[in-house]
């Protein structure tokens, strides 16, 4: 592989058939980024569960959550001019924008980090209120103290934002709202406070003037949040030309905040490469990857329901190691060990 990160001999290490539907009559389509942590001397996921139901030949369906949370099936006739399926993860139908899948957030557990199962007994995250009617994605968690905080992105007909919620035992989970208004994604809160403050990465989107670039907010309750600069532009020409959007939390090195974040192309080719921000004042960008430390080429990571991704927002540091989970080609859950030195020597190379 010509990249840094080392694939676990056992990708994927899940797939859409290894997990059962919500409800029956849904299937699993895809598994993607998972948020991670460790519980109970555990390794745990998050997984983001897209699902809809089994496909007609002649139609496209799909889920969303109705006005009191009950779940409908839209379906629209594949013939229909009005109908745009030209993006397999979007559908537009007469100026109206949809998800083709509706996703949600699974539990599963693992003891040596590889081998994954669900254990029922934990409740999954649904989306909920007219904010998540089309699902809830890409978990990030962090845990401070004995809390653990989730940032997920929450979509609906009212655009894409951030949501928060928190548990310290994950069968009670308390909602917070959505903390950043569309458009927003991508929000990866910093393990701990630095002056006092809590920090946190995040997406907007500023289409017509800007573009998908990573900010950094601070707030002091984790819910509110102001005092947004932006941090790091996609850059025109390379690997992360077209959007560039924050990993899981920052991991704390003797360099600086090392943060690992995804970047597109215009083909959207999504690849990894590194962020290094000053502890102290992590607003100062002391270093990025010019070349990716992870690209999309493994079989699993070139094809599948969007080919060509490898997307992270979780990950556990154990020394030097920091072992990444991914979503694959928008389709399965697969892992990989990087060297945090190793990463730092190739960011050094390109100090800015
Ligand atoms: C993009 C992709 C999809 C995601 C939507 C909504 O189209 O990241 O995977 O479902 O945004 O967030």
């Amino acid at each position: 592989m010509p990249d840094i990160a080392k694939r676990f001999p056992e990708n994927p290490i899940l797939k859409p058939d290894d997990i059962r539907p919500s409800i029956d009559g849904m299937k699993v389509e895809c598994l993607l980024n998972p948020g991670v942590f460790r519980f109970k001397e555990q390794t745990w996921l998050l997984l983001r569960v897209a699902e809809r139901p089994e496909q007609k030949s002649d139609k496209t369906s799909f889920p969303i959550l109705g006005a009191k949370g009950e779940l409908q099936i839209l379906e629209f006739d594949n013939a229909d001019p009005k109908l745009n399926r030209a993006d397999p993860r979007v559908i537009g139908y007469d100026g109206k924008d949809y998800l083709t899948t509706m996703s949600h957030l699974r539990l599963v557990a693992s003891n040596d980090g590889i081998h994954f199962a669900e254990d029922q007994s934990y409740p999954s995250l649904f989306g909920r209120g007219e904010l998540e009617s089309y699902g809830i994605e890409d978990c990030r968690v962090v845990q401070i103290g004995a809390t653990y905080y989730l940032t997920f992105t929450e979509v609906s007909e009212h655009g894409v934002g951030v949501g928060l919620r928190s548990t310290t035992d994950w069968r009670n989970i308390r909602q917070h709202g959505m903390i950043l208004p569309p458009h927003n994604k991508d929000c990866a809160i910093f393990g701990e406070q630095i002056g006092g403050k809590y920090y946190a990465l995040h997406r907007p989107s500023s289409p017509t003037l800007g573009g998908n670039y990573i900010w950094l907010a601070e707030s002091p309750d984790l819910v509110h949040w102001g005092q947004h600069r932006c941090l790091a532009h996609s850059r025109p020409g390379l690997w992360d030309s077209a959007r560039v959007g924050a990993g899981a939390a920052p991991i704390r090195t003797a360099e600086g905040w090392l943060e690992i974040y995804h970047g597109a192309n215009g083909e959207h080719r999504y690849c990894l490469g590194a962020l290094l921000l000053d502890l102290e004042s992590p607003w100062k960008v002391l270093a990025r990857s010019r070349e990716p430390i992870m690209e999309p080429v493994a079989d699993y990571e070139r094809t599948g329901f969007f080919g060509n991704v490898v997307f992270t927002n979780g990950h556990l540091v154990d020394g030097d190691t920091v072992t990444l989970y991914y979503g694959a080609s928008d389709s399965v859950i697969c892992g990989a060990r990087l060297s945090i030195q190793e990463i730092l020597q190739t960011i050094r190379s390109s100090a800015i």
